[in-house]
């Protein structure tokens, strides 16, 4: 049996457990938490009132981007200022782009954005930039070069969370048999980034194939779809993975629906707790994996504002502090990312914590 090369599973079982009943305010490994230091939230204040940010989510329906998008609000409330949510329903730089343009009409002072596509939306966020405000990405990273500057906030290290999944899957069945990926778009960084890593972690696995990488395009209608696909080109499937929480519910309620399939066949990625408890309580899931996605966006709200104020840079070393989440400092950028900040490390969870959580 492997352990995950980044984080030992039981480690990150025992972090989930030590937080269960607290809220998951986990910082980066390069922050302090408001906890150990109380001046936190002071300091924050220095933020200018009155700004506004827009966020533009990947969709404004995926439950998962509603909770990041209000953890946002819930920071520029703390700091006298708004956000303005802003994006389409299909998760496609196309649809962002008319949000980026109403960012920069209504003279915002920040845009967060989580990119659907790394390079299609940088003209736009360029024109943004040109315009004075100050730009953000969170959750799926943009790759505009130097222009525009810009400063993503990552919600758990890239390659642990590509690691984890390759790791939990192959302890569950035995590291042998045909597995696939259940994607959100195909285009979308955070997804293509982790599957990187999952595939380099595959390589540990030698009876472990990696057969297929479908996409759902966060649509329930279309993971559904393209999960029958892949279920009837493959059975002999052992495992899916579903780094999206649009995938991992959408498989869980199909697969609660047909259990027969489960003597076989694993699921396991990246969901919300609320969705996935039922599922791990009847058995269909045993473990899957996240973070907090409303202190993610809480995060991205105090770098925006932080950035818009003058508190805070894309400087490579240099910290600002979120509120209650504590002080975090930029990292410089990495193959997969632009300079960043990390929220912090993912929780596992399972029938013995997964209650304990709210979102
Ligand atoms: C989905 C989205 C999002 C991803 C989460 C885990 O809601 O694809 O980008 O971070 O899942």
């Amino acid at each position: 049996m492997h352990t995950p090369s980044f984080v030992p599973r039981k480690v990150t079982l025992a972090v989930a457990v030590t937080l269960a009943g607290m809220v998951l305010a986990a910082c980066s490994s390069s922050g302090t938490s408001a906890a150990t230091n109380p001046t936190a939230a002071a300091t924050a204040s220095s933020a200018k009132k009155g700004l506004t940010v827009y966020f533009i989510p990947k969709d404004t329906q995926n439950p998962y981007e509603v909770i990041a998008d209000k953890g946002g609000q819930r920071a520029l409330q703390e700091l006298g200022g708004k956000v303005v949510i802003s994006s389409g329903t299909a998760d496609t730089a196309a649809a962002q782009i008319p949000s980026i343009q109403a960012a920069i009409q209504a003279h915002a002072d920040a845009i967060v954005i989580a990119g659907n596509d790394p390079s299609a939306l940088c003209p736009s966020l360029n024109q943004a930039a040109q315009a004075g405000i100050k730009i953000v990405s969170f959750d799926s990273d943009i790759s505009c070069g130097s222009s525009p500057s810009h400063l993503f906030i990552n919600q758990a290290n890239t390659e642990q969370i590509g690691t984890s999944e390759v790791d939990l899957l192959a302890n569950e069945i035995g590291s042998t048999g045909q597995i696939a990926i259940l994607s959100a778009a195909a285009s979308a960084t955070n997804q293509n980034a982790w599957i990187g890593y999952m595939k380099q972690e595959l390589t540990k696995y030698p009876n472990m194939q990696l057969v297929t990488t479908v996409y759902g395009n966060d649509d329930p209608a279309t993971s559904l779809t393209v999960l029958q696909g892949l279920l009837s080109a493959y059975p002999n499937l052992r495992g899916i993975i579903s780094p999206t929480t649009v995938g991992i519910s959408t498989a869980a309620q199909y697969l609660d629906t047909h259990k027969s399939l489960l003597a076989n066949l694993t699921l396991t990625g990246l969901g919300l707790p609320s969705q996935m408890k039922s599922y791990v309580h009847d058995g269909t899931v045993k473990e899957f994996e996240l973070w907090n996605p409303d202190n993610l966006g809480y995060l991205a709200g105090y770098a925006a504002a932080g950035l818009a104020s003058g508190s805070a840079s894309t400087q490579t070393g240099s910290t600002f502090t979120a509120g209650t989440l504590g002080s975090y400092t930029v990292l410089a950028p990495t193959s997969t990312t632009g300079a960043s900040v990390v929220l912090g490390p993912p929780t596992v969870f399972n029938a013995a914590n997964v209650d304990q959580f709210d979102f």
